[in-house]
């Protein structure tokens, strides 16, 4: 069935690319940009990754990305994604990234564009892969400074398939953003937010209503609510679930807790995803096999899982029509 799961061609939509810098490449980007890590060793740096909630995860997930500061560090850390998820069947992934966690340290917006751009088109030229780009914004930042960086971002409008929202979810509903989502509506970029990953069900339905996206990130908590199930049942908005992040964050106890059999059964559309796969144990590929482990998913529902990813993903009609 592991063969089988990584031949499958599977499509990832929600992906951090600063949650996929392994501690290899952190060390090695901390040497040539001489920055001090507070690791003695790589594996000082893997016994640090315990987490007990979102929180504890997202101190060590911008604690590491400090290692990144020029065009060639962001290059770099995507090709290195793209070349694992390749040898994991991926041929499309969805990177989302944190414009604001890198301004605060000095380094310019064109930075992270310029290196992810130039690592998607080698990507799509290497591995026939296609990708997407999200920019998404800090949620426990202030309103204005996530437009600030929507305004400064024009020169890439072009290039930027959807805006998001993440971190520290609990305390930074979604309405917080209604201006700056509003103006990304104006502007015709589709929008994306992680909602209901440690929040309640109230803020994918508030997600839904006040920011008008196309996709809720996680989602998990949607089964709280009734009502909501079948909203997103009806309309068939998906979800892009992370199981191995959610058991890492601690938002299920364990992967057979996990909500994914009940959302399926109910169902709402759903799809799965890696979220930070240097932080959470594993990538797509382990995602797939770790559901397959948990539930025993037959080859039939993997495909569905699969396909609807297709279905959702920001590509071309001619790349979703070769991909089904
Ligand atoms: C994140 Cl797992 C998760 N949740 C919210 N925000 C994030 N940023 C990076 N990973
Ligand atoms: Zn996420």
């Amino acid at each position: 069935m592991k063969t089988w799961l990584r031949e499958l061609p599977k499509v990832e939509l929600h992906l951090h690319i600063e949650g996929s810098l392994e501690p290899e490449l952190m060390f090695a980007l901390a040497a040539r940009n001489h920055i001090e890590l507070p690791y003695a060793s790589i594996e000082e740096v893997k016994a640090a990754y315990d987490f007990s909630d979102l929180q504890s995860f997202l101190d060590l997930y911008y604690l590491g990305m400090r290692v990144l500061r020029t065009e060639q560090d962001f290059f770099d850390l995507a090709m290195a994604y793209f070349e694992r998820a390749h040898e994991e069947g991926v041929v499309h992934v969805e990177l989302s990234f944190d414009p604001q966690a890198h301004l605060g340290r000095g380094v310019e917006l064109a930075i992270p564009f310029e290196g992810l751009r130039r690592a998607m088109r080698e990507a799509e030229q290497r591995f026939g892969m296609s990708t997407a780009l999200i920019m998404s914004f800090l949620r426990d930042r202030d309103a204005s400074e996530a437009m600030t960086v929507l305004e400064k971002a024009s020169p890439w409008y072009e290039v930027i398939d959807a805006v998001g929202l993440d971190s520290a979810e609990v305390g930074n509903p979604p309405a917080k953003f209604a201006a700056v989502f509003e103006r990304a509506r104006a502007l015709g970029i589709p929008r994306v937010a992680h909602a209901g990953e440690e929040g309640p069900a109230a803020y994918i339905s508030e997600a839904l209503d006040v920011l008008d996206i196309c996709r809720v990130d996680h989602g998990v908590a949607c089964l709280q609510d009734e009502a909501l199930v079948e909203r997103l049942r009806n309309s068939q908005i998906p979800l892009t679930v992370c199981p191995l992040s959610n058991v890492r964050l601690k938002v299920v106890e364990t992967m057979v807790d996990h909500p994914l059999p009940a959302m399926l059964e109910k169902g709402v559309k759903v799809t799965l995803n890696s979220d930070d796969p240097a932080y959470f144990g594993g990538g797509m590929l382990d995602n797939y096999v770790a559901c397959f482990d948990a539930f025993g998913w037959d080859q039939r529902v993997f495909k569905q899982l699969a396909g609807n990813a297709i279905d959702v993903a920001f590509m071309s009609d001619a790349r979703r029509r070769e991909l089904v």
